[in-house]
């Protein structure tokens, strides 16, 4: 039977969340070695060549946290749906490529973009994460037949042909010294070539009409060119920061309302940008320092600066890690109120709490929130 009550809806990240997608960490591999990542965690059993599931235990409180979380929404009256977990141990292939290994669902937010009411499936450019859109399916059917007005929408798929990354990428940068890392992202000189369309769903910031793209290790240029045609009604910029290892704006500028961007200082942020944001009436707020992550840290490739990876339920509520507790104290000083989460455990499996979702249905409507114009913006 059809739930007729369901509605794709969602410009920005901030306006009245109802209905929610959370990931699952079931089967979440450290993935075997592909030209675009390459995981190297030798304390931890997981030395560079090896792959394998992550720890049973590791797994079972990250899916308690997920589940916890989940309900923490659901009280709160928000609708939660929940990916289907495939086998992410098999083995994937395309008639160019062989990938000893998938990767997992927990990060849902990296392969799905809501937009008004289409969802778009990201190209990703992860070999491993080539096939994770069907983890997705089951929920995007469901949309897809009750709600009329849902536009579903998946971006090419690449094919990650070795064409598309650099050559010996890893062994070169891991080795380059800082100010050489610096000016490579700056000219976005990083693993992807421009061979193709690659774009994460999570390097893309939400903010009514415009849409910030950050060129990173999983998205390039050409990715940022194909979001600009697909959305002919907004005005879709390409951002950078000053990061030795972008990977997602979602933990580096996190719009939480209209006129207030939260800003990891560690990566700043091109001085036009911040200027197109100050004369639209923005304040740039600089983040606390992020809390420990003593006892998180193993099998984990995402940084402390997942702090500042909120969800927010609607303007004036966020969901903030319950440790995070200075961030918290400088939200409050915002007039927030922030719901306190246990998630720390969530982190080695890609992400925080904004990671950990999709947004499908907040109320609102398309509202242009950059009225001026600046510089290239
Ligand atoms: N997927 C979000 C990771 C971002 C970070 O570690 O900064």
């Amino acid at each position: 039977m059809n739930d007729r009550t369901l509605r794709v809806n969602s410009w920005n990240g901030w306006d009245p969340l109802r209905h929610v997608l959370v990931g699952r960490a079931d089967g979440t591999m450290v993935q075997a070695p592909e030209p675009a990542v390459q995981r190297d965690f030798p304390d931890d059993g997981f030395p560079l060549g090896s792959y394998g599931p992550m720890p049973a235990e590791m797994t079972a409180e990250a899916n308690e946290q997920l589940d916890d979380f989940a309900g923490i929404l659901q009280r709160r009256g928000i609708r939660v749906d929940r990916p289907t977990p495939l086998d992410f141990s098999q083995q994937v292939a395309t008639p160019d490529w062989t990938q000893e290994s998938m990767f997992g669902c927990m990060p849902p937010r990296d392969v799905l973009l809501t937009v008004g009411n289409e969802i778009l499936e990201a190209t990703m450019c992860y070999r491993s994460r080539w096939f994770e859109y069907l983890a997705y399916r089951p929920v995007l059917q469901q949309l897809f037949d009750a709600d009329p007005n849902m536009r579903w929408e998946a971006a090419p798929k690449p094919r990650l042909t070795d064409a598309s990354y650099r050559p010996g990428f890893w062994e070169t940068y891991n080795k380059v010294p800082l100010a050489e890392k610096l000016e490579r992202v700056r000219n976005h000189d990083l693993v992807l070539t421009e061979a193709e369309p690659l774009f994460d769903a999570a390097d893309i910031a939400r903010c009514g009409k415009d849409l910030f793209v950050q060129l990173s290790l999983v998205t390039n240029r050409s990715g940022y060119r194909w979001l600009k045609r697909h959305f002919p009604d907004h005005r879709v910029h390409a951002v950078t920061f000053t990061n030795t290892h972008p990977l997602h704006i979602d933990a580096t500028w996190v719009p939480l309302r209209p006129g207030l961007v939260l800003h990891c200082g560690e990566r700043p942020a091109e001085p036009e940008l911040v200027k197109y944001y100050e004369i639209n009436d923005w304040e740039v707020v600089e983040a606390v320092q992020p809390a420990s992550w003593k006892h998180y840290q193993r099998l984990s490739f995402c940084s402390p600066w997942l702090a500042v990876n909120i969800l927010n339920l609607d303007p004036q509520t966020v969901c903030v890690e319950e440790t995070e507790v200075r961030l918290a104290d400088q939200l409050v000083k915002y007039g927030f109120e922030v719901v306190p989460v246990p998630f720390r455990a969530v982190g080695p499996f890609g992400g925080g709490l904004h990671c950990a979702t999709v947004d499908i249905e907040r109320d609102g409507v398309l509202e242009d929130y950059f009225p001026h114009r600046y510089g290239r913006f």
